[in-house]
């Protein structure tokens, strides 16, 4: 009995796990990390203290318990003796820092408000065993975290992911999982590239055939995309999908819970095949067009600058927008405009003599501003594909240079606001193995270890000119992803790279260190069911 009774007790007092530094396996690496000997374990006990109105956050850590443990911790307003974590509310921190203070007997996160909880908690995860992941009952786990001391912020204040929604649909629920996955690396923005020319994504209440019409295609998956095919008219058009209002409100919420802002991006003035296949009227002749499957271009049909109705149009579609989302940035895209039926359409000469302008390519410069006016008139700020700095741009808008790190730059020395995303760091359509290896993507080579080196601050830039790169961000064109796992696959673990290169500070960065830890977030992505490439880390090790 006595044998007994020492074992029930001993397994009751079974000692915590004894760690190492190397235990500490935070992504994105947090600025500064002490660590000491000692645990504090987790039990169906632990108390979560919240101030003030904070308790929403707290359903990172709850949920995780309830699934994983089964336990529903409970949350309370003031600290018990020990075995709790702690929300303290810190009103002199910046918007995004908090510091995190693992002892053996309690947990305290510090903070100015929720995103900094948030942070705090989604590190605290990140310290638990990978098996916090599970959705269902792991027996036998001690919930242990290492005693650390963590104080945290971020580099960048743009730290973004871009999806392309258009060239392939991607549904409300694979957007709110994507979610999760941002939150989870402390990323802050997501950009939806609603509008391109194989999809119009988004309900817009004034125009119903933008969705009616220009959310479908002819399904031609099994045509390579390069085939450049236009269907036939009359073909029935049965691929595609778009986000009711309702949608996107859910999106904005979901987002907005989890410190992440939605940038929507509405594409003008080409890349609009879609809008044009439903109202032939905003093109500059009108000719009949359906939603392309595939790649076209030179893309011809885009926006007539001549019409006063294109613009009536687009305003209309903005003001909608803008009711939706909350974001100070409305992205107007902007890039690879041909102006060729710009060149001989009447109402566009017509416009240039109007508007005493040199030629028709300074049309766009034009388009562009008049979209700046528009959307500095609602208290927002534009924001487009670097080529909205040809023919010079309206001071306040803002430049997401792609085309290289050049755009960036330059507008940077002019003013403006940037967020690098040059298609050499940041294409996550490009490959990220060897191309005999891989599934097909759109070309180039970006392995996870050039990710990792992205940095948005050039050399040689002033200070001056680094005041004005808001950051970075990923993006995700969709070409070649024709469903949620291939976008998985390209997206993970580029992504915890791409978190690091926005957060972390450039002493704190190593590769080497980064490539052990992403081994154990592999852990996690397994339990999570994502279909990351592994590809991607073994060529580059
Ligand atoms: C260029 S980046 C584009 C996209 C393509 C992408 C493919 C940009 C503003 N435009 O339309 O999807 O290349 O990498």
């Amino acid at each position: 009995w006595l044998f007994f009774l020492l074992i029930l007790v001993g397994c009751g007092e079974e000692s915590k796990t004894t760690f190492s530094e190397t235990d500490v396996k935070i992504i994105p690496r947090p600025s500064e990390i002490q660590f000491k000997e000692g645990a504090f374990r987790f039990t169906k006990d632990t108390k979560i203290v919240v101030a003030n109105d904070q308790t929403d956050v707290t359903s990172v850590l709850l949920d995780k318990f309830s699934k994983a443990a089964a336990w529903d911790l409970e949350v309370v307003d003031t600290a018990p003796k020990n075995n709790f974590v702690q929300l303290s509310l810190d009103a002199a921190m910046e918007d995004e820092a908090y510091t995190l203070k693992v002892s053996e007997d309690k947990v305290v996160i510090t903070a100015k408000g929720k995103v900094g909880f948030l942070y705090g908690l989604e590190s605290v995860r990140q310290l638990l065993p990978v098996s916090i992941e599970s959705n269902e009952l792991v027996a036998n786990v001690n919930w242990d975290i290492p005693t650390v001391e963590i104080t945290d912020s971020p580099r960048f204040k743009w730290r973004g992911f871009m999806m392309d929604v258009s060239r392939h649909f991607f549904d409300k629920e694979y957007i709110l999982a994507t979610i999760d996955q941002l939150a989870f690396l402390k990323m802050n923005t997501l950009h939806l590239h609603l509008v391109d020319d194989q999809g119009w994504r988004i309900e817009i209440k004034k125009y119903p055939k933008l969705t009616e019409v220009g959310a479908f295609r002819v399904d031609q998956e099994d045509k390579h995309w390069d085939a450049r095919f236009t269907p036939e008219l009359g073909e029935k058009a049965t691929y595609g999908g778009f986000y009711t209002q309702e949608d996107i409100k859910e999106i904005v919420a979901y987002a907005t819970s989890k410190g992440i802002n939605v940038v929507p991006e509405i594409e003008l003035p080409a890349h609009v095949m879609s809008a044009i296949a439903s109202y032939p009227e905003l093109s500059c002749f009108q000719k009949p067009i359906m939603v392309p499957s595939g790649g076209v271009w030179p893309i011809t049909e885009i926006y007539c600058p001549g019409k006063e109705t294109t613009f009536e149009f687009l305003e209309n579609v903005l003001t909608e927008v803008m009711e939706l989302f909350p974001s100070q940035y409305i992205h107007v895209g902007g890039d690879e405009a041909t102006k060729t039926n710009w060149k001989v359409c009447p109402d566009c000469k017509r416009r240039v003599k109007e508007e005493d302008l040199a030629n028709v390519e300074e049309l766009q410069s034009y388009f562009i501003r008049r979209m700046e006016r528009f959307i500095s008139s609602n208290g927002r700020t534009l924001i487009g594909w670097d080529e909205i700095l040809e023919g010079g741009l309206a001071p306040g808008a803002a430049v997401m240079s792609w085309r290289g790190f050049k755009g960036g730059i330059e507008a940077s020395e002019a003013g403006h606001d940037v967020v690098m995303t040059p298609t050499s760091h940041s294409y996550f359509d490009y490959y990220q193995g060897s191309r005999e290896a891989e599934p097909m993507a759109w070309g180039g080579y970006l392995p996870l270890s050039k990710v990792y080196e992205f940095d948005p601050v050039v050399e040689g830039m002033t200070p001056e000119q680094a005041k004005h790169v808001l950051g970075g961000q990923a993006n995700m064109w969709t070409e070649f992803m024709p469903d949620n796992a291939q976008a998985q696959y390209m997206t993970y673990p580029r992504l915890a790279a791409m978190a690091e290169a926005v957060w972390s500070t450039k002493a704190n960065k190593d590769w080497v260190d980064f490539s052990q830890r992403v081994v154990s977030l592999f852990d996690r992505y397994d339990i999570m069911g994502i279909n990351y490439a592994k590809s991607a880390y073994q060529v580059t090790t």
